[in-house]
């Protein structure tokens, strides 16, 4: 049998500014994926860096693939780049450098050691910080962000809002429901035998897991049978710097926030201190430790808090380091409820950290988070020189 893939174009490429220009992106995103031979096909939104899809923008990412398909005929085509020499050569040039990936891997014992040496996300990390900062420097042009944009380009269309309070409830009036009508006899059975499984080191995990969720176990209880065992894994939170310098060094916005971060530094005895911190169930960190290792080589010193935090704990935290900034990244919709508790429980507190939130914020919430007491907001597409002068300005002013 040939080989079956799904493609999925790429939301990171999409933008905040100018989304319109995102249909463009996704078209050649998708027509590539069909050259390339994909039997199965997802095609993202024009508002993807804004917040989740309505019907209005859904609608038109179906059609780029039924564009494709009808009115140019992609699929007509077997291999319509067969025999293509520059496409050969690119082919070929991928091949060796996943190879030589795979081939460190093995070097280091495979890829199970490879992580717990936590050598792909720094190599991720790297790469992403590389990327932040050709962008940030113009290197890497993106049409309506860094190049060819224009001032007024918030084009009004509507956006999906979500209800998190009563989604919530709604989960959890489920979960509830479903705990009523299940066994729980056959369900803390399926469990046990997890637990055991793990701590006897044998039984297949997987089996004994679709066993539990047939009996409706919950995700939760099922990892939480592994965990009694193997304990939680926790990333390594290390920063790594000096690449995004590497990158940009001539730049003029990065040599004023190095300026700013070494006076700030002369007038206080100590360097700008900022915590950089996530919440809730959102995962996506890659945002967050692009902006903590670019801090880091503009002069801050930078801490970084685990994924998965409470309010109280990012709290906890900021206080213990004694920052002077607090950085919350948040690109999963959790801003409008856990952003002002977060600054409820900083209040009791007298102090005068500079809280700023970042990441894919509508720009219509930013107001309410204003009013909350968030000083800056500083969404997709920011060039993050550009915000260490805001906040360090900021900072030196007060
Ligand atoms: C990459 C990505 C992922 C990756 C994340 C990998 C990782 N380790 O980070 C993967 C594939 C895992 C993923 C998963 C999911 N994703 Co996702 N993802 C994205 C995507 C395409 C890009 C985010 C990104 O990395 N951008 C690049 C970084 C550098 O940009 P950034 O974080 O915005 O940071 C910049 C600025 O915002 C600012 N900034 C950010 N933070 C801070 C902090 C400070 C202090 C400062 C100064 C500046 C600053 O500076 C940065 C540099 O410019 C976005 C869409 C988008 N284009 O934004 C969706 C998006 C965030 N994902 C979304 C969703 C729904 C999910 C899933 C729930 C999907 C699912 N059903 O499983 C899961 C959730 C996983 C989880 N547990 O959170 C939604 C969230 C919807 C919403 N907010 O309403 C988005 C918006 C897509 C969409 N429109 O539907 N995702």
């Amino acid at each position: 049998m040939s080989l079956r893939t799904h493609c999925q174009t790429s939301g990171w490429t999409l933008t905040e500014q100018d989304p319109f220009n995102n249909i463009t992106r996704t078209c050649v995103e998708a027509m590539a994926a069909v050259m390339g031979g994909t039997q199965s096909l997802h095609t993202n939104a024009l508002d993807e860096a804004i917040a989740l899809p309505t019907d209005f923008s859904a609608k038109i990412a179906r059609d780029n693939q039924i564009y494709l398909r009808d009115e140019i005929g992609i699929c007509d085509t077997v291999d319509p780049w067969g025999g293509s020499y520059y496409l050969e050569k690119l082919t070929h040039d991928l091949c060796h450098k996943a190879w030589e990936h795979i081939q460190e891997i093995e070097e280091l014992g495979g890829m199970e050691k490879a992580i717990e040496k936590g050598i792909p996300k720094m190599k991720i990390e790297q790469a992403a910080a590389r990327k932040q900062a050709r962008i940030d420097s113009k290197k890497d042009l993106i049409i309506g962000l860094n190049s060819h944009s224009i001032k007024d380009n918030d084009k009004e269309f509507d956006l999906l809002e979500i209800n998190n309070k009563k989604v919530r409830k709604e989960q959890i009036k489920r979960i509830k429901d479903v705990k009523e009508r299940r066994d729980e006899k056959k369900v803390k059975l399926a469990i046990k035998n997890i637990t055991q499984a793990c701590s006897n080191n044998n039984g297949n995990l997987l089996e004994l897991a679709v066993i539990a969720a047939q009996h409706r176990a919950t995700l939760g209880e099922i990892s939480t049978a592994c965990e009694k065992v193997f304990g939680r894994y926790k990333a390594n939170n290390q920063i790594i710097s000096g690449i995004y310098k590497l990158e940009i060094d001539n730049n003029k916005s990065f040599k004023l926030a190095k300026e700013l971060s070494d006076k700030f530094a002369k007038l206080n005895g100590r360097r700008p201190r900022i915590m950089i911190a996530k919440m809730g169930q959102d995962g996506h960190d890659r945002g967050a430790k692009v902006v903590a290792t670019s801090f880091a080589d503009l002069g801050f010193d930078v801490d970084i808090a685990p994924l998965f935090q409470t309010p109280e704990e990012v709290a906890k935290q900021a206080f213990e380091n004694d920052v002077h900034v607090l950085g919350i990244s948040s690109l999963a919709a959790g801003h409008k409820t856990l952003i002002p508790k977060l600054i409820d429980i900083i209040n009791q507190e007298e102090n005068n950290i500079l809280i700023i939130a970042g990441g894919v914020i509508p720009k219509k919430d930013y107001d309410f988070l204003f009013e909350k007491g968030v000083h800056d907001i500083f969404g997709p597409g920011t060039v993050i020189a550009d915000s260490a002068i805001k906040i360090l300005n900021r900072l030196l002013d007060s």
